[in-house]
C-alpha cells in the first residue's frame, strides 16, 4: 500500500502538534524530512523509542526541533510500519512539514484511513474500529469508557463466540448434506440445540444493551414544557450554565424550539426548550406551539413546569395530564425563591397515566433544587455498570445483531421441527453471515469505506 501522512493532532496553536506517517515506505519517506543530530539514520534508531531530531522544510532548512519514533510493522497501529513526528504545535511548522513529506513521496491520508488499514491489516475488528471514533467523539466519561472497552473487544470477544459456535454447527451439517449417509445422532442434535439456545441468549443480552448504548451516545431526547412565563428557558439555562436562551418577563418569549446537550446528574440529556403552550392567535405562536407539543410527544423524558408563584390554571392541568402519559417525567415547581401561591394542583396519575418520578421546587435564579433534578435524572437513568462496556453504540452493530438472533432462533425451530439439514444449515449461514458483518470478517466494501469516512483525518 502507498505511503500515507497526516496531521494526527488538532490544527491550532498547541504545545505539540504531531504529523502521522504509515506505508511500506513510511521510514524512506520520514528520513527525508528529519535530520538525527549524530548523523545515523532513522531507520536504526531503536524500534518504539523516542529520538530527537532536526525537521527540514522541502529546501533543507531546519524548521523545528522535534522527537521522533518509529514503530516498525506489523507492531503498529496500522500494521504497516508507522513513523510519528512530536514537532512543537505551530500550524506553520506542521503545514511545512507535510508539504516536505508530500514532496518526499507521501500522500495526504482520507478521513479514518489510518484505522481502515488497521482493519484490512487485522489489527483491529470492525467493533472496535467503530470504537475509535466513538473514543475521539465521546462527550461523556462513560461515553469515553465504553468506547475504551469496545476498543479492547467487549462487543466483538461475546459476537465472536457465537460465531465461533455456529461454524462448528455448520461445519457438522456441511458433514451430513454432503455425506447423505452420514447423520445427525440425537444426542448431537441436543447439543446443537442447546448450543443454538445459548447462542440466542448471548445475542439477546447484547441486543438488549443497544437502548441504553444509544442513550450513552445520543443523549435521552428531553423536553422541558408548561405554559408561557413559567421559567423554561431560565431552567434551560441554568442547567447549561449559561444563557442559552432568551429570558424575559414577556408571556411568549420563547416561539421555536431550542435544543442543547447538557449533562445532568452524568446522564446526556438532548434538552428541548420550547414554547409555553397556550391557546394563541398570533401565527407565529402556534407554529411554535405545535412544536413544542411534537417536541413533548417524542420526548423520552418530560420535565414539566409549573410556576409556583402563580395559581395553578387549567392549562397547567392540561400540560401536566399531556405529560403524564410518558413514562418517564418530573414535575418542577419553578421559581422556589418566590413566595409559593399554590395550592398544588389535584391530578390523579392513574392508568392510562403515570405517576411524576419526582416532584421537584427549583429556582433557577438561586439554583436550588437543581441537585435534586439531577439526582432524578441519574436514578432514571441508570448507566452502566463499571466495567460493562457492552453497551452496543450503533445502529448498524445492533442491526447486525438482530440480524443473526433471528437466524438462529429460526435455526433452532428447524431444528426442533426435525426439517432437513440443510434448513438448519441456511439459517446457521445467515446468523454467520450477520455476525461476521458485525465483526468485519465478511463484509461488504462499500459498508468499510461508508463507516470510516465518519472519521477524521489522522486517524
Ligand atoms: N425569581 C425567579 N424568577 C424566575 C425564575 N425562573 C424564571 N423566572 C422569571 O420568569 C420570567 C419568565 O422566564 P422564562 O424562563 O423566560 O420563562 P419561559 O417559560 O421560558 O417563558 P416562555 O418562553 O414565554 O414560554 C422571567 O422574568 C424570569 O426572570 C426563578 O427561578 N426565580
Ligand atoms: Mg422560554
Amino acid at each position: 500500500m502507498d505511503t500515507i501522512a497526516a496531521m494526527a493532532t488538532a490544527r491550532g496553536t498547541a504545545g505539540v502538534g504531531v504529523l502521522r506517517i504509515s506505508g511500506e515506505e513510511a521510514v524512506a519517506t520520514a528520513e527525508q524530512v528529519v535530520r538525527r543530530p549524530n548523523g545515523a539514520a532513522l531507520a536504526d534508531a531503536p524500534a518504539r523509542t523516542l529520538v530527537r531530531c532536526a525537521l527540514l522544510d522541502g529546501s533543507g532548512a531546519v524548521i523545528d526541533d522535534i522527537l521522533a519514533v518509529v514503530f516498525p510493522a506489523p507492531h503498529s497501529y496500522t500494521g504497516e510500519n508507522v513513523v510519528e513526528l512530536q514537532c512543537h504545535g505551530a500550524p506553520v511548522v506542521l503545514e511545512e512539514g507535510m508539504r516536505a513529506l508530500f514532496a518526499a513521496g507521501a500522500r495526504q491520508a482520507r478521513p479514518g484511513e489510518f484505522t481502515k488499514r488497521a482493519f484490512l491489516n487485522g489489527r483491529m475488528d470492525l467493533t472496535a474500529a467503530e470504537a475509535v471514533i466513538d473514543l475521539i467523539d465521546a462527550e461523556t466519561v462513560q461515553e469515553a469508557h465504553n468506547a475504551a472497552l469496545q476498543l479492547n473487544g467487549a462487543v466483538a470477544r461475546p459476537a465472536g463466540q457465537v460465531y465461533d459456535a455456529l461454524m462448528e454447527i455448520a461445519s457438522r451439517f456441511y458433514a451430513v448434506v454432503d455425506y447423505p449417509d452420514e447423520d445427525i445422532e440425537p444426542l448431537q442434535q441436543e447439543e446443537i440445540a442447546r448450543t443454538l439456545q445459548e447462542g440466542a441468549a448471548a445475542l439477546r443480552a447484547l441486543l438488549s444493551t443497544a437502548e441504553r448504548g444509544r442513550i450513552l451516545k445520543k443523549g435521552v431526547r428531553t423536553a422541558i414544557v408548561g405554559r408561557p412565563n413559567v421559567g423554561k428557558s431560565s431552567l434551560l439555562n441554568a442547567l447549561l450554565g449559561y444563557e442559552r436562551a432568551i429570558v424575559t418577563d414577556v408571556a411568549g418569549t420563547t416561539r421555536d424550539t431550542v435544543e442543547e446537550k447538557v449533562l445532568c446528574g452524568g446522564v446526556l440529556l438532548r434538552l428541548t426548550d420550547t414554547a409555553g403552550i397556550r391557546e394563541t392567535e398570533d401565527a407565529v405562536e402556534k407554529i411554535g406551539v405545535e412544536r413544542s407539543r411534537k417536541a413533548m410527544e417524542q420526548a423520552e423524558l418530560v420535565l414539566a413546569v409549573l410556576d409556583s408563584s402563580r395559581s395553578v390554571t387549567e392549562e397547567d392541568t392540561a400540560i401536566l395530564e399531556q405529560a403524564a402519559r410518558h413514562e418517564k417525567w418530573i414535575l418542577i415547581w419553578s421559581k422556589a425563591d418566590l413566595p409559593a401561591e399554590g395550592p398544588a394542583p389535584c391530578v390523579c396519575f392513574e392508568a392510562p397515566y403515570h405517576a411524576p418520578a419526582a416532584v421537584v421546587s427549583v429556582s433557577a435564579v438561586t439554583g436550588q433544587g437543581l441537585d435534586v433534578l439531577e439526582q432524578t435524572v441519574a436514578q432514571e437513568f441508570p448507566l452502566p455498570e463499571a466495567q460493562e462496556g457492552t453497551l452496543l453504540t450503533n445502529n448498524r452493530q445492533s442491526e447486525a445483531v438482530g440480524r443473526a438472533l433471528k437466524a438462529v432462533c429460526s435455526a433452532r425451530q428447524a431444528l426442533e421441527a426435525g426439517l432437513t439439514p440443510d434448513a438448519v444449515l441456511t439459517d446457521v449461514e445467515e446468523a454467520l453471515a450477520a455476525l461476521g458483518e458485525l465483526i468485519g470478517k465478511t463484509v461488504r466494501e462499500d459498508l468499510v469505506a461508508t463507516i470510516f469516512s465518519r472519521f477524521c483525518v489522522g486517524k
